[in-house]
């Protein structure tokens, strides 16, 4: 996006040069806050209302009140999208604690800051999505629930960077998370599936996974193409012997991975039920979202 794309800020559209948030925002001090990453597609808002719902029940998991209707929400991601002609895209939301002193307390922050980003977007090459990713196991677990409950998209994204980073040092293009039991949970920034004698496998959201939004969207599109798709618990000896694995997000959408751990999956391309997937997927954003000019 050009330097001068409008980004809302609190009420306002302010020049990208001039948004700027406190030294004393709680967001940056302690990453208390929350963050939503959606689509924009042929001028279309993909999966709005979900990406608000999810919001809303991050905000009411870490107590903050968010000071608006889910409508009004909504809308400031519209027209944010709106004032910069975005008609494909990205669009990150951000709201944080607010403005506070330099304590944890909460109380110091009386008015929580909500940020809206509508950019543009760094696609993987469709020889990355016919190849497939390369994925390592990551020596960190993901946070449990004991914790910072993985079902809140926090600021606080230290333990999926260092994830990100520890791909980085291997190669590779992507990690698994394990949880505290060694079950696979989910990547750095996207959910898994693995598809064993033509059943699609992802795991329960319960074991320390993000509720994805594209992950909802595949099981159901997955049902409606025929396939069993079964949410349970599995381990990586399950992903090593899959007949095919994939990651969704909304960044990457669905991307097969044919290397884990220097096992080759399938035949080490992209698999024909993730194709058929991804196609259904593709088909299926390409006319579904909120109208951002009706
Ligand atoms: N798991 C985690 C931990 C995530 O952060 C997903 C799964 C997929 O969820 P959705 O609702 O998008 O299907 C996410 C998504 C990015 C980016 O720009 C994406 C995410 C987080 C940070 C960056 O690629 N989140």
């Amino acid at each position: 996006m050009s330097s001068d794309s409008l980004i809302y800020l609190d009420g306002e559209f302010v020049k990208e040069s001039e948004a700027k948030v406190s030294v004393f925002d709680h967001g940056l001090l302690y990453g208390d806050g929350f963050f939503e990453g959606i689509r924009v597609y042929n001028s279309r808002v993909f999966k709005l209302q979900e990406h608000v719902d999810r919001a809303f029940a991050a905000a009411k998991a870490i107590m903050l009140n968010l000071p608006m209707t889910k409508e009004e929400m909504a809308e400031i991601i519209l027209e944010s999208c709106r004032k910069n002609n975005l008609k494909d895209g990205y669009i990150r939301l951000v709201v944080t604690r607010g403005k506070g002193n330099l304590g944890l307390n909460p109380r110091s922050c009386p008015k929580p800051s909500i940020i809206c980003i509508a950019a543009n977007i760094q696609l993987f090459s469709d020889e990355v999505y016919e190849k497939g990713l390369k994925l390592v196991t990551c020596s960190l677990r993901r946070n449990s629930s004991n914790n910072i409950d993985p079902q809140i998209k926090s600021l606080n994204y230290i333990n999926n960077i260092l994830g990100v980073i520890e791909a980085n040092r291997a190669g590779a293009d992507e990690v698994i998370f394990l949880n505290q039991n060694g079950v696979v949970a989910e990547g750095s920034g996207d959910n898994i599936f693995i598809i064993k004698d033509g059943v699609i496998y992802t795991p329960p959201i319960y074991i320390g996974a993000l509720d994805g939004i594209t992950r909802k969207c595949v099981m159901e599109l997955a049902e409606k193409e025929g396939y069993r798709v079964c949410e349970k618990e599995f381990t990586l000896f399950n992903v090593y012997n899959a007949d095919e694995v994939f990651l969704t997000g909304s960044a990457a959408e669905l991307i097969a991975v044919t290397n884990v751990d220097d096992r080759v999956i399938g035949n080490g391309v992209c698999g024909p039920i993730t194709e058929k997937l991804l196609n259904a997927y593709r088909e299926y954003r390409n006319s579904n979202g909120t109208d951002l000019y009706q």
